[in-house]
C-alpha cells in the first residue's frame, strides 16, 4: 500500500489535518488506536475559539457545529463570594468562543473525512514508523483483525497525542524538551448536571480554586485545586458536590449549584510540556504529541487544529508546486502560536491560584484580579488572549 501521507490518531489534530489535505486532494490514510466509537464518545476539551471554528467553516465541516454550538463572549470571576463579569466579547471585536464538546468535534470530522471517501482504521495496535530520515518512510501496524499491514508515504503526521508513538520514534538527542510542572492538582470532574451558570465561573476561595465550565445544556465540567497528590478516591461525589458549591457560592447567598451524575472524576497532573521542533525528517508532530497546556485558558485542542491548518498548507504548497518551504518552517510557525498559548496559560494560573503557604504569589494573584476587575486596558488584553487574536 502506497499513499502520501500516514497521519497517526485520529483526534482533533489527525482529523482536521486528514480532512484539510483530503480536500486538496493529498491521498492519506489515518491509523488510530482506539475504536471509533471510543474516540467519537470521549469527553475532553469543550471550548473552541473563533478561528478555530472560522478554519473548520472554510473548510465546509463546521455545519452541525454552527447550528448548535452556544456563543460565549463572558466570563465571570469570583473572588472570595464576590463576582464580577468580563465581557471579552465587548472587549475585542464581537469575537466569542463556541462551546461545543470534542468528541462532537470528532464526530463530525469523522463523518466528513470518510463522506469524502476518507480511509480511517480503527483499533489498529503496535504501530510502528520506520525510516523517517528517509524520503520514503514506512508505518506498520496490526489491524483491528489482527492482520500485520504496512504503508509507504511521503510523510508521516504524528497526532497521537501525548503518549503515542510518534515523539518516541525520533531518535534520542533531536529534541529538546522543555517541561514545567505548576504543582498544582486540579481535580476534574464531568456531571450530567444543566449548567448552573451562563457564564463561566472561575472562583477563588481561601481553601483554592474552582472553576464551573459550560459543555451543553446537560452536561458540565467542574475543576477543584487540590493537592497534586491528593487521590480520587479521597473525593466521594458528596464531597465533590459540597467543595463547589463552598467555593463558587457567592457571598450573599444567592447562588446555587445544580447536582447530577457524575460521569467522569480524574486528576489533571498540570503540566506543560514543548518539544522543539516539531518535526524529524519526513516526520511533523501535531497537538498533544508535540506540546501539551494545561486546561487553564482552554487552548489544547485550539492549537492541535492550527498545527494541522498549518501543515495542510505547507503540505498543499508541496504537492501542487514542489515548495517546501512551509514544510520547512512548520515548526516555528507552529511554536510561535504555542508560546503564546503557554504565556497567556501560566499568567492566568498564576491569577486563579492563591497559594496558602506562598503569600508573596498569592498578593500576586490578587493585585492581578484586581487590575483586571478595575482596568478596561487590561481587561482587553485578557481578551485578545482568552478568546484568539
Ligand atoms: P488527542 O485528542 O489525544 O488524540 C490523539 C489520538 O491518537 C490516538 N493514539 C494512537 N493512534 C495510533 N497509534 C498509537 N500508538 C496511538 N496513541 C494514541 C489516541 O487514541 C487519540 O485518538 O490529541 P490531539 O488530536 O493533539 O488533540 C489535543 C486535544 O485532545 C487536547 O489538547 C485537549 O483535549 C485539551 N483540553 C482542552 N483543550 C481546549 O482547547 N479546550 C478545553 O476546554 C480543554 N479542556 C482538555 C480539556 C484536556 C483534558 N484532559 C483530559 C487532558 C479538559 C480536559 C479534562
Amino acid at each position: 500500500m502506497k499513499t502520501a501521507v500516514a497521519v497517526i490518531g485520529a483526534g482533533p489534530a489527525g482529523l482536521t489535518l486528514a480532512n484539510l489535505i483530503q480536500q486538496s486532494g493529498i491521498p492519506c490514510v489515518v491509523l488510530e488506536k482506539a475504536s471509533r466509537r471510543e474516540v467519537e464518545t470521549r469527553p475532553r476539551a469543550g471550548v473552541l475559539e473563533h478561528r478555530s471554528v472560522e478554519l473548520l467553516a472554510r473548510h465546509g465541516l463546521a455545519d452541525r457545529l454552527l447550528a448548535s454550538a452556544d456563543r460565549h463572549g463572558a466570563c465571570e470571576f469570583r473572588v472570595n463570594g464576590r463576582a464580577f463579569r468580563v465581557a471579552y466579547s465587548d472587549l475585542y471585536g464581537g469575537r466569542t468562543h463556541y462551546v461545543y464538546p470534542q468528541q462532537e468535534v470528532v464526530t463530525d470530522l469523522i463523518a466528513a473525512f470518510l463522506e469524502g471517501g476518507g480511509d480511517i482504521r480503527f483499533s489498529v495496535s503496535d504501530v510502528s514508523l520506520q525510516g523517517l530520515a528517509s524520503v520514503a518512510p514506512r508505518v506498520v501496524w496490526t489491524s483491528a483483525d489482527g492482520v500485520r499491514e504496512q504503508v509507504s508515504c511521503d510523510f508521516v503526521a504524528g497526532c497521537d497525542g501525548f503518549h503515542g508513538v510518534s515523539r518516541p520514534s525520533i531518535p534520542s538527542g533531536v529534541l529538546q524538551e522543555l517541561v514545567h510542572h505548576h504543582g498544582i492538582g486540579w481535580l476534574s470532574i464531568l456531571a450530567e448536571a444543566p449548567p448552573s451558570t451562563k457564564a463561566i465561573i472561575y472562583s477563588m476561595h481561601p481553601d483554592g480554586f474552582a472553576g464551573h465550565m459550560l459543555r451543553s445544556p446537560t452536561v458540565s465540567r467542574y475543576y477543584l485545586q487540590v493537592d497534586p497528590s491528593e487521590s480520587v478516591e479521597n473525593w466521594p461525589d458528596d464531597r465533590v458536590w459540597m467543595e463547589l458549591q463552598k467555593r463558587l457560592s457567592l457571598a450573599d447567598g444567592s447562588w446555587k449549584l445544580t447536582t447530577g451524575k457524575i460521569i467522569e472524576k480524574r486528576m489533571l497532573d498540570m503540566r506543560s510540556h514543548v518539544v522543539e521542533p516539531m518535526s524529524y525528517g519526513r516526520l511533523y508532530l501535531l497537538g498533544d504529541a508535540a506540546h501539551i497546556i494545561t486546561p487553564v485558558g482552554a487552548k489544547g485542542m485550539n492549537l492541535a487544529m492550527n498545527d494541522a491548518a498549518l501543515l495542510s498548507v505547507a503540505l498543499s504548497d508541496y504537492y501542487q508546486t514542489g515548495d517546501e518551504s512551509g514544510l520547512k518552517t512548520y515548526s516555528d510557525d507552529c511554536l510561535r502560536r504555542v508560546w503564546r498559548a503557554q504565556e497567556f496559560s501560566q499568567w492566568m494560573i498564576g491569577m486563579i491560584h492563591a497559594p496558602t503557604n506562598d503569600p508573596f504569589h498569592a498578593r500576586l494573584a490578587a493585585a492581578r484580579l484586581e487590575h483586571l476587575a478595575s482596568s478596561p486596558a487590561y481587561a482587553a488584553s485578557f481578551a485578545e488572549n482568552y478568546v484568539g487574536p
